[in-house]
């Protein structure tokens, strides 16, 4: 046995009491309310490089239990729900041999990771792995952030029966030393324990229209656990949205969140947040110093959002994620976060400025149900999304030459929201219908409000500057870009 990082200690605890970095077979670990927030197994590393991090990862049903004696059955890697943290340091060499042990083919995508293009797991780069098939992915991790890794075949269903896992890139950084814990959310639906499948009565509008949206929202997955903090104490949260569908509008009453990073690594300068929206496949890095009382309690809330808030219907309630429980304290400890915490340079837009537009083709509108026109019962036919109104696999492929930079102006004809995710590149916010970004930082998932009068627009800047090849863009929303809200961006060399 051996773990890279003796980095966050319960992990290690953990993994001790479980006899091994790696974990394998059915978990017993409890995941009811109330549990101790546990972290994400540690990948077992089996290469004693220590630059080189090589796992294994079998993907194969697995059953939990979210009540005593009530069981599960989720789809996962390694036996263990979310899939095993995965850590590495920035520019190694990650090898991950894949096995699939399900009943369909797979495949698994780098989330984030500027990576070499056969690696990156999507029906342009691999033909799925079938059942009993196996695949190795060998690449190199250029930039240090939280990154995430999710199957890209038939992925609506299959991240949401609980295929995800944690990529976790250590770099140098300015941040003042604090209680770090990755936190994994997302969401599924139960029925007396029974995994609800949103697809098996056949054509679900709403699913097609909302994702696949869960009653039981988790951490880690685990419901509502208990995270114990110190008095006078900092945390650190790396945080990934892991649903398909769902977004995180996440709220520490009588805390703030303080944002160092994003999906790409540090931000500038550090950004204050009383509600942090997440998006699917969006991950961030916050900062919470904790200054309650010993014995004190407050809820990491999912606060109300709603997808649809641009035609004012369908707020989701607050929802409780996480219980935290000041325990003891400490004292004098630094806590001051410096001004600047990185240099981000904006390319230049050197080449062509590409406009493209996500729109749903939906009988009838919404906007035609607000306006009252059509009866309001009526049912919604959501027959198909598409980007620049062709559905994925139909959807014309845009070209992009090496070495340049290109504009891409992001518009949202529809009224809910959409979260953008490019694969193989990052990119910046530049400007948007909302003025400015919040924060600057490099991103390759950013949401896209929907807006009442139709249109809403986001200018991207995405320098190409290595690893030609057929990469996708797409919405986060899984269901999304299954219904044709994909397209394909080729990247000569
Ligand atoms: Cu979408």
């Amino acid at each position: 046995m051996r773990c890279r990082f003796p980095f966050i200690s319960s992990i290690i605890l953990l993994a001790l009491a479980q006899g091994s970095c790696g974990g394998s077979g059915p978990t017993e670990l409890d995941r009811s309310a109330g549990s101790e927030l546990r972290q994400p197994m540690l990948a077992e590393d089996i290469d004693p490089d220590p630059d080189v991090v090589h796992v294994q990862l079998s993907a194969a049903p697995l059953v939990v239990e979210f009540e005593p004696g009530v069981p599960t059955e989720l789809w996962a890697y390694n036996g263990v729900f979310p899939g095993p943290l995965i850590e590495a340091k920035q520019d190694d060499r990650i090898i991950v041999d894949l096995v699939n042990n399900l009943p369909e083919p797979t495949t698994i995508h780098w989330h984030g990771v500027r990576l070499s293009n056969a690696n990156d797991g999507t029906p342009v780069t691999q033909d799925p792995v079938p059942p009993g098939g196996s695949f190795t992915y060998d690449f190199t991790v250029p930039d240090a952030s939280l990154f995430w890794y999710h199957p890209h075949a038939n992925s609506a269903e299959q991240v949401y029966r609980g295929l995800y896992g944690p990529l976790l890139v250590h770099g140098d950084d300015p941040l003042p030393a604090a209680d770090e814990r990755v936190l994994v959310l997302s969401d599924l639906e139960l029925s007396g324990g029974q995994l609800v499948l949103p697809w098996a009565d056949g054509v679900q509008q709403m699913e097609n229209a909302m994702g696949y949206l869960g009653n039981t929202q988790l951490v880690n997955g685990q419901l509502m656990p208990e995270l114990k903090v110190r008095s006078g104490g900092l945390e650190r949260w790396r945080v990934v949205n892991a649903s398909g569908s769902r977004y995180y509008n996440l709220a520490l009453p009588g805390h703030v969140l303080t944002m160092v990073g994003t999906d790409g690594g540090l931000i500038e300068s550090p950004v204050e947040y009383s509600e942090f929206l997440l998006a699917p496949g969006e991950r961030a890095d916050l900062l919470v110093a904790t200054d309650g009382s010993d014995g004190d309690s407050t809820v990491l809330i999912n606060a109300s959002y709603s997808i649809m808030h641009a035609a004012g219907f369908m707020p989701d309630p607050d929802h409780p994620l996480m219980q935290l429980r000041y325990s003891g304290s400490v004292n004098g400890l630094d806590r001051s976060i410096p001004a600047q915490l990185a240099t981000i340079t904006e390319p230049v837009v050197d080449a062509g400025e590409f406009s493209l537009q996500f729109s749903a083709a939906l009988d009838p509108q919404p906007m035609d149900i607000i306006a009252g026109t059509v009866d309001e019962d009526a049912p919604i036919n959501f027959a198909s999304f598409a980007i620049n109104g062709r559905p994925w696999p139909d959807a014309a492929e845009h070209v992009s030459q090496l070495g340049t930079t290109e504009r891409w102006t992001l518009n949202n004809h529809t009224v809910m929201d959409h979260p953008f995710h490019l694969h193989g590149y990052r990119f910046l916010v530049e400007s948007g219908t909302d003025g400015g970004p919040a924060y600057r930082g490099w991103k390759d998932t950013v949401n896209v409000h929907g807006s009442e009068l139709g249109d809403h627009l986001l200018d991207i800047l995405i320098p190409f500057e290595d690893n030609p090849g057929n990469w996708l863009y797409h919405c986060h929303i899984l269901r999304h870009a299954e219904l044709g809200m994909m397209a394909e961006l080729v990247v000569n060399p």
